[in-house]
């Protein structure tokens, strides 16, 4: 890797390579990294958030617990993260149920099947497969939308391709109040929740599916998520959000997805009102926060940073501002701080060192990197190092969003802070 990057670099002198330094100790999570068995690891934990938010143009700290107190152990993320997906849900996406009380299905070579029901309302769903050559059971990318992801590369990689439609969970072109799909049909058309966590809640049924079928087709422990532009949006927060997701690639994703909130306006990207009016994809709490991104408790490298350890390969388009690729290279580099902080460094890779500036064309440079990743984490046959390649087209410097530090996490567990929370000053709610 080193030699393709100083390569790179001189070639075509538009790329700024950050060498990763390899991280000592990683044990625990270092490496290759097994994606969890449960959805979310930390429902365990006891969240409360303030009733108030205080404004901060900076990023916010992702070791800062809410009470005040940084977190000193890798064990101690477990519980921090739980804060940061609470904050997540209430201020950014909306709430992302829990496994409704039934989920049933099939999985067949060429398509899965998925049943829900809750609370006397019912809805199903299904998606198409298209596996690879060999015998199975086979890992499954989760392709989002029908465009933008190389699902050639991917099944020549040995991963099935599952076809997901996400308009079938939520679709689009609804008014917030009366929102559509598997999901809100389950939730209600009025639910807060918005499309991209919806699209989230029906591929984490989909792998509850998988998870029953008995692991012949498809295996339940490798699974990874794609999709380009909105549907990189979408891919996004379905990794971030369901920890049995083994590797996240969202592709080209542009406000709403991977870059930092607080980047976009000063970067010319699509503006927070634009992507939050032109469809229901962030949760109606987000409505309050378009014009003053500093008010929220949270940004999105605290999302990068709930994917780790696990795999994430971002790929980013830097010919095209509305995306916002500064944004979110300083979203990726800000998440890799807390990848590194967990010995994990070497398990995420941000690209915007692209040639062709096309909105999610099928790129050369990225099947390399797609097929590595898909080894080292769905396969588990490779352990190629991550890469961090941010065209300098559209390169962001994490420095001037940051006033904290990475801290050295211990590899013991710790006990919860003795320490009474500091005051800190808080001005009134933002929402209205
Ligand atoms: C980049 O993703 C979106 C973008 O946010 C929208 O403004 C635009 O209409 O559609 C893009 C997209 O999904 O393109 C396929």
């Amino acid at each position: 890797v080193a030699v393709l990057a100083v390569a790179a670099l001189a070639v075509a002198g538009a790329v700024t390579v950050v060498a990763r330094t390899a991280v000592a100790g990683a044990a625990p999570v270092g490496g290759v990294v097994a994606a969890a068995s449960v959805e979310d690891e930390g429902a365990d934990c006891a969240v409360s958030l303030p009733g108030s938010t205080t404004a901060n143009s900076m990023l916010p700290d992702p070791f800062l617990r809410l009470s005040g107190s940084r977190i000193t152990s890798k064990a101690d993320w477990r519980c921090r993260r739980a804060e940061t997906r609470e904050l997540a849900e209430r201020y950014v996406y909306g709430d992302k149920p829990a496994k409704p009380t039934s989920v049933t299905g099939t999985v067949s070579s060429s398509s899965i099947t998925v049943n829900v029901s809750q609370n006397g309302r019912s809805s199903s769903f299904s998606a198409s497969v298209q596996l690879p050559s060999g015998s199975g059971p086979f890992p499954a990318v989760v392709v989002l939308g029908g465009f933008g992801a190389d699902t050639a590369a991917i099944r020549s990689a040995g991963a099935a391709v599952i076809n997901y439609d996400p308009y079938a969970v939520g679709r689009e072109g609804t008014p917030r109040n009366n929102k559509q799909g598997a999901f809100y049909s389950i939730y209600g058309a009025t639910s807060s929740t918005g499309l991209l966590m919806a699209w989230a809640w029906g591929v984490s049924r989909i792998i509850d599916v998988i998870e029953q079928s008995g692991g012949n087709i498809l295996r339940a422990d490798a699974t990874g998520v794609t999709g380009c532009s909105r549907f990189g949006k979408g891919a996004f927060v379905v990794g971030v959000f369901d920890q049995r997701i083994a590797l996240t690639m969202p592709i080209e994703s542009g406000s709403a997805g991977v870059p930092i909130f607080r980047g976009i306006p000063g970067e010319g990207a699509q503006s927070l009102s634009s992507a939050y009016g032109e469809q229901p994809w962030l949760g109606d709490a987000f409505g309050s926060f378009t014009g003053s991104p500093n008010n929220l408790p949270v940004d999105t490298h605290q999302m990068v940073a709930m994917v780790a350890p696990r795999g994430l390969f971002i790929m980013d388009n830097p010919h095209i501002a509305n995306l916002g690729p500064r944004s979110a290279s300083v979203a990726a580099l800000g998440g890799a701080e807390v990848y590194k902080a967990l010995g994990a460094g070497e398990n995420i890779t941000y690209w915007s060192d692209v040639q062709d500036g096309t909105h999610c064309a099928n790129r050369a440079e990225w099947r390399t990197p797609l097929q590595q990743n898909i080894q080292k984490f769905l396969l588990k046959t490779g352990n190629a190092a991550g890469a961090i390649r941010i065209s300098s087209r559209a390169a962001g410097n994490l420095s001037q969003w940051r006033n904290w530090q990475t801290p050295t996490l211990s590899d013991g567990p710790t006990n919860p802070p003795t320490t009474p929370p500091t005051t800190t000053p808080t001005t009134p709610p933002t929402t209205t």
